[in-house]
């Protein structure tokens, strides 16, 4: 038997402090027997506005003013102004656990407008999360759990990393996406809003997250799917850095907001100016409820209300306020003008007592788990295996193996491994920016994931094909919204030339060091015809700049099925790079397992005998014509050694033995080649090495053509190799 509690007015237990009823909870008793669970306790009943709560708000006004006073540089006023909301979340509406911030079941907050990161560190604080005075006091300094944007991984309670605008309400679709995918694999027959595994996640935005294009194309995304566990506040404050919004930002959002088929509500100001708490505490009962639609709040703000001079200026967007400002608006605040960092024990023992609340809700929720687990042993075992970032045995002999010889693209190679390992790996997902046919990247049978009722053949709520539309970067940023959650793994798709339009959620991918997976197919002038404008040149290097990136260019069908193993046995973000011509399956890749893969750079032919003269490494397509030019070198007694290298990132984190290994230091013979820009490959062939490959666009023509034309052929290899070797 087992012991579950929901909100309810009508029954006995009150559960009050400060002499605030925070919420009546109603016991029900649970047995394996009970089918009909009512409706997990969304978040306590909200409760009306207080004077507790006006103390609270001018509290994290003042320490919004005084942590930027204090440093010298920041973004006081939009913390000021969005104090009631952030406060209403933290205490009423988000379902969270501060003693717990891993705990699965919590809602998850998103600040999209990461330089407001004071709203969500006072939160932290507030609500006891372990984040402390001190803390706050150290904001944007050395070593500070409080940098300038809220940085996930790095502070505790922060989920997700923001700061560029507009990627913040992307990545929280993402979230909300996997929320409702997640229910499909653990509770898919629960009732809405009963299962352990439903959540809500919860975005502020701001004027610049909405001018981005990439939260449009994201709130797009978010009306198709109906994704009803999402809510975005808009602090609509008409201030931006260049001063008024107007003078860049004049269209109707509400309006935008309700044609891409979210629920709207408006929130207005109070006759002082101040943040309109009753309207925007209906609002959010509204979007708690709501089981259609995802909701936007137009919440009209006015930026450091309520500074007697700031208020209202782009100024107070990013500047300190001036201490003789601070001190007035203290005084109008009702706080000491001459104290900082004031925290009086009353607001934060009203603010941390929160958690009791929290506490109630949370063992409700302890309570379904058990019952869940108890109910769904098999459901639960992929649950705890998922949870401990397992994979199954046997995917190494599930892949698909090819014949040498044999000619397939990588991108062909990479839709059959994708679909062998998803026959055993529930929490692999994914799709494509319309292009899921060009990239092979349709999971057969895998169903569209798409809202009930969308009208659309072959869909579930819980598929595992994503359709993320002509839209790379809200697919970027999504994939890092559901990567981020750790449960499952998601997959997106295009061709490797709009990896820039994607370029700012891919940043963002390995800076939090997520396993965000972009399958870039059509990865060079191979693609043939469609001619410059689609073939990569600078994309290669470009992406292999970016730290904890992980660019992976397999040569062959054979280790591109190796790579997807090695992929998911690593826990970071990478591109994998496809061809879309075919390519020969090379002598010599039989071997080649996710092990080697994992080494990033290997020998794939060497001499019989004694070292090598000279060492011809390549990535990709061009390793099949190394492989040729070692053969051509042979017959003028040149001995080469081919190392392909289909994971620079991978191979420069290997022991300094294993790199010596496959580059001998005192070969200094070498030659590159990739068909693409040259511009680091000198790290790898020295200064005595030549590099083959294209410093300029290309151009529509065959592929054949292309190679020959632009030099990247057998014998433009053999000639540098011999130029080298000088013979
Ligand atoms: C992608 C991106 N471009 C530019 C910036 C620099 N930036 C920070 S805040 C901001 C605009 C501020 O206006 P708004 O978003 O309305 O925030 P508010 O001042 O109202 O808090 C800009 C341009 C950024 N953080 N991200
Ligand atoms: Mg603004």
């Amino acid at each position: 038997m087992l012991v579950c509690l929901y909100p309810d007015y009508d029954d006995t237990t009150d559960c009050t402090r400060g002499g605030l009823r925070l919420a009546r909870l109603r016991t029900v008793t649970l047995s394996s027997e009970t089918t009909d669970l009512p409706a997990l306790a969304p978040r306590y009943a909200a409760t009306a506005w207080t004077d507790a709560d006006d103390a609270t708000v001018a509290v994290i006004r003042g320490l919004a003013m005084d942590a930027v006073q204090k440093v010298g540089n920041g973004h006081p006023g939009t913390a000021m102004s969005l104090a009631p909301a952030a406060h209403l979340l933290f205490s009423r509406y988000l379902r969270h656990d501060p003693t717990d911030p891993q705990w699965p079941g919590r809602d998850r907050f998103v600040l999209s407008c990461g330089h407001s990161s004071l709203t969500l560190y006072i939160q932290l604080f507030l609500s006891g999360y372990g984040l402390e005075l001190s803390d706050l006091e150290q904001f944007r300094t050395w070593g500070a759990k409080t940098p300038g944007h809220p940085e996930h991984g790095h502070t505790v309670g922060v989920e997700t990393t923001t700061g560029p605008l507009g990627q913040g309400l992307s990545t929280a679709v993402g979230m909300a996406m996997a929320a409702r995918f997640e229910r499909g694999l653990f509770d898919p027959q629960a009732p809405w809003a009963t299962s352990t595994f439903d959540h809500r996640v919860w975005v502020i935005a701001s004027d610049g997250d909405l001018e981005e294009g990439i939260s449009g194309e994201a709130s797009s995304i978010a009306g198709t799917q109906r994704l009803a566990n999402l809510t975005v506040i808009w602090d609509d404050n008409h201030i931006s850095i260049e001063g008024d919004t107007r003078v860049a930002f004049t269209e109707d959002v509400v309006g935008r907001y309700e044609a891409y088929g979210w629920v709207v509500h408006e929130v207005g100001l109070t006759p002082t100016g101040d943040v309109d708490v009753e309207g925007l505490m209906a609002a959010l009962d509204a979007a708690a409820n709501e089981s259609e639609r995802p909701t936007f709040i137009a919440m009209h703000s006015i930026i450091a209300w309520p500074a007697p001079h700031a208020q209202n200026t782009a100024k107070a967007h990013g500047s300190a306020l001036g201490a003789a400002e601070v001190t007035a608006t203290k005084s109008i605040l009702g706080l000491d003008p001459d104290k900082d960092f004031q925290v009086p024990a009353s607001v934060l023992d009203y603010t941390r007592g929160f958690q009791d609340a929290h506490r109630a809700i949370r063992n409700d929720w302890d309570a379904r788990y058990l019952l869940w687990r108890n109910k769904h042993p098999e459901r639960a075992a992929l649950l705890d295996r998922l949870t401990s970032g397992e994979l199954p045995d046997g995917l190494d002999q599930a892949l698909p193996t090819f014949d040498t010889g044999d000619s397939i693209s990588t991108r062909a190679a990479s839709g059959k491994a994708i679909n062998a390992l998803a026959s055993l790996l529930p929490e692999l997902w994914g799709g494509s920016a319309d292009l899921a046919g060009s990239n092979d990247t349709t999971i057969t049978g895998g169903l569209s994931f798409l809202p009930a009722g969308s009208g659309a053949v072959d869909s579930s709520p819980y598929g595992r094909i994503l359709h993320f539309g002509v839209r790379e970067h809200a697919m970027g940023a999504i994939l890092n919204g559901i990567n981020i959650g750790g449960l499952t793994r998601a997959f997106g798709g295009t061709f490797l030339v709009f990896s820039d339009y994607m370029r700012g959620s891919v940043r963002l991918a390995a800076l939090m060091n997520i396993p965000s997976t972009y399958v870039w197919s059509h990865d060079s002038i191979g693609l043939g015809e469609d001619g410059p404008t689609h073939q990569p040149v600078e994309h290669l290097w470009s992406l292999r700049l970016i730290p904890q990136f992980s660019v992976l260019r397999p040569a062959d069908a054979r280790e591109t099925a190796a790579a997807w193993l090695a992929i998911l046995r690593q826990s970071g973000a990478v591109g994998l790079i496809l061809s879309r011509q075919g390519l020969p399956v090379l002598h010599g890749t039989e071997n080649t397992d996710a092990d080697t893969l994992a080494k990033g750079a290997y020998v794939l032919e060497d001499v019989e005998s004694g070292s090598p003269d000279v060492i011809l490494i390549g990535t990709g397509s061009e390793v099949a014509i190394a492989v040729t030019a070692r053969e051509e070198l042979a017959k003028v007694g040149i001995n080469a050694r081919v190392v392909s290298a289909p994971c620079l990132d991978w191979f420069d984190n290997q022991t300094q033995d294993y790199r010596d290994y496959v580059l001998p230091p005192h070969i200094t013979a070498r030659v590159s080649i990739e068909a693409g820009a040259t511009l680091g490959w000198h790290r790898y062939v020295g200064s005595q090495g030549r590099t083959i490959g294209l410093d300029h666009y290309g151009a529509s023509a065959a592929s054949e053509i292309l190679y020959q034309e632009f030099g990247i052929t057998v014998d433009a290899m053999v000639t540098a190799a011999r130029d080298c070797v000088g013979r």
